[in-house]
């Protein structure tokens, strides 16, 4: 059984950059570098990307009939990390890319994430699988998984199954870790003598997987519009009922892209940016200080109501919370089977005493026991903590409680506040991809495709000039190692491609920052409403906010 919508959706053919209207009368143009660079640490970067460093960017143009197309290949596609509206639609365009060169083309779809591929569970993915989900929401066609291939025998194992099942080529769709992985394994396959070729796909809510390159990771215009809905529909009711202040997280692991991008669309009073906040140094207390400011200024107009934003990545970067959680992950890393052995609270909080200094034992002490309960919990595969579990809404909304009782005992808040905290992140990661995302994402898997015909290895899919109509897109590779640089994880200088946080002299910044002070006292709310799939192009086919300005 389906959804009426989802049998509607199965009929929207997604766009694709004009220059695969031409059938297979296409050209890979090399870029006019004769060798890029990566973003820092160019010489440990040579040394580990022997083979893969210093290619060439490559766009595809018109061209001559070109018979390399139309081999037939077998392709392998992973999805991997957190779920991202488009995926399935990416799986998609690479189908319809392969079976477009040659009708004989395999695609095989490996189950869980990265695992799959490790330990070599697979399932051949027919054109009747994919039709089951074109233009839907979520990673269900083969799962996802955040296995990261890193030890020699993963790489090992990676090897032995593509080569057993014939691939001439591996697409992994994920995020900034992902793709480090798909440059690191797509070196690997050279080393060992094999032609598999390794392409990547810009994947990841957040928003954070973006450069001169990659305008864009497909997912984060479906969450933000999705999240935006959500906020726009409190806002109404907030302003309805005008009784309570409204403290939404929203997921963005490390940057605050979609907090900012939320905002931007739904004129909150309050949103908080982490990289500004780090930028400043702000305590936490500070941060509460900031937010008590505009509470007490809208109770002066009768105003005991409000929404604020907060992005979930906030605690790390608040300056004594960071410096906090740096130390709990080593000593967790360093002590972890002895840690793990403690059962009660009391017994870790009292291991933790003889380890933290004696300012993060201050902090530890300070926070509610149920946050600091929450950062003791399981660190993800790459040894972060799980900020989507932490309750960080309500550690602000605790902090503001204790400043304004102060401000009312000094004469100097007079208004009510009663509190809401809410979280939204799951409810985004998986909705029906947004007509931009269905488009983007279906054109990033048959860019994949045309990367992998071009016989090109270590390069992810970049779709360009994407803040406007998709007839005006352009599509091609760069090379992954271009976005690398060396940083240090697990207590070593590792190659990753670089993270892309806020930049508060960019313009979605700028913008908001323009507009906060009035927001923060007059009800300015937008109600965005939820996405549209069909009607004017202005309701339906318009690109996140953040893309347009960084683009203007
Ligand atoms: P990716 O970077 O893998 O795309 O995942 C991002 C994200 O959605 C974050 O926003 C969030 O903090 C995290 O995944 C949650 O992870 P999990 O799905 O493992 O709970």
């Amino acid at each position: 059984m389906t959804s009426a919508l989802q049998t509607a959706r199965y009929q929207y053919q997604p766009k694709l950059p004009p220059v695969f209207g031409g059938g297979l009368n296409i050209r890979a143009k090399s870029g006019e570098a004769v060798q890029t660079l990566c973003i820092a640490d160019r010489d440990m970067l040579k040394a580990l990307f022997k083979h893969t460093y210093g290619k060439p960017t490559v766009t595809f143009e018109p061209g001559e009939y070109n018979a390399a197309l139309a081999k037939p290949l077998v392709v392998g596609v992973i999805l991997s990390g957190g779920q991202a509206p488009g995926g399935h639609n990416v799986i998609a365009g690479l189908f319809d890319g392969l079976h477009k060169g040659n009708a004989a083309s395999r695609l095989i779809g490996f189950k869980g994430g990265p695992s799959g591929l490790i330990n070599g569970k697979y399932v051949e993915i027919t054109g009747a699988l994919v039709d089951e989900y074109r233009n839907t929401g979520g990673f269900d066609m083969i799962g996802s998984g955040r296995t990261k291939i890193e030890t020699d025998e993963q790489f090992a194992a990676s090897l032995e199954t593509a080569a057993r099942l014939g691939l001439d080529a591996v697409v992994i769709i994920g995020g900034d870790d992902s793709n480090t992985n798909a440059a690191l394994l797509a070196e690997y396959f050279i080393e060992k003598g094999s032609s598999i070729q390794v392409i990547g796909c810009p994947k990841t809510i957040d928003g954070d997987l973006k450069n001169e390159y990659i305008e864009a990771s497909f997912g984060f215009d479906t969450a933000c519009k999705t999240y935006s809905e959500l906020i726009g529909n409190i806002e109404r009711d907030a302003n309805s009922a005008k009784k309570y202040w409204h403290f939404i997280k929203l997921m963005g692991r490390s940057a605050s892209h979609i907090t900012l991008e939320c905002a931007l669309q739904t004129h909150p009073n309050i949103c908080l940016i982490s990289e500004e906040v780090a930028a400043k140094q702000m305590t936490l207390d500070e941060v509460a200080g900031q937010i008590a400011e505009a509470v007490a200024r809208r109770a002066e107009n009768g105003e005991n109501f409000g929404i604020a934003l907060i992005p979930e990545g906030l605690v790390e970067f608040i300056p004594e919370m960071k410096k906090l959680i740096a130390e709990l992950n080593d000593i967790m890393a360093a002590h972890e089977g002895e840690f793990s052995g403690l059962r009660s609270f009391d017994g870790q909080q009292a291991f933790l005493e003889r380890y933290l200094s004696r300012e993060s034992n201050i902090v530890f002490a300070s926070i509610p026991e149920e946050i600091a309960k929450q950062l003791l919990l399981d660190r993800d595969p790459h040894g972060n903590v799980q900020v989507s579990r932490i309750e960080t809404e309500k550690l602000i909304i605790g902090v503001l409680e204790k400043r304004l009782a102060k401000m009312k005992a000094q004469g100097l808040y007079k208004g009510n506040f009663s509190t809401l905290g809410h979280f939204f992140g799951y409810e985004g990661r998986c909705a029906f991809p947004s007509n931009f995302d269905a488009d983007y994402c279906y054109s990033l898997g048959y860019t994949a495709f045309m990367l992998i015909a071009s016989g090109l290895t270590g390069y992810i899919s970049s779709v360009r000039n994407i803040s406007g109509p998709a007839s005006a897109w352009t599509a091609g590779g760069v090379p992954l190692t271009m976005m690398m640089n060396m940083e240090q994880r697990h207590g070593e200088q590792r190659p990753v491609i670089k993270k892309a946080l806020v930049e508060l002299d960019g313009a979605p910044f700028k913008e908001f920052a323009s507009h906060r002070a009035e927001w923060a006292v007059k009800t300015s709310f937008i109600y965005p409403g939820s996405i549209q799939y069909y009607g004017p192009p202005e309701v339906c086919d318009q690109p996140a906010i953040t893309l347009k300005l960084e683009a203007s």
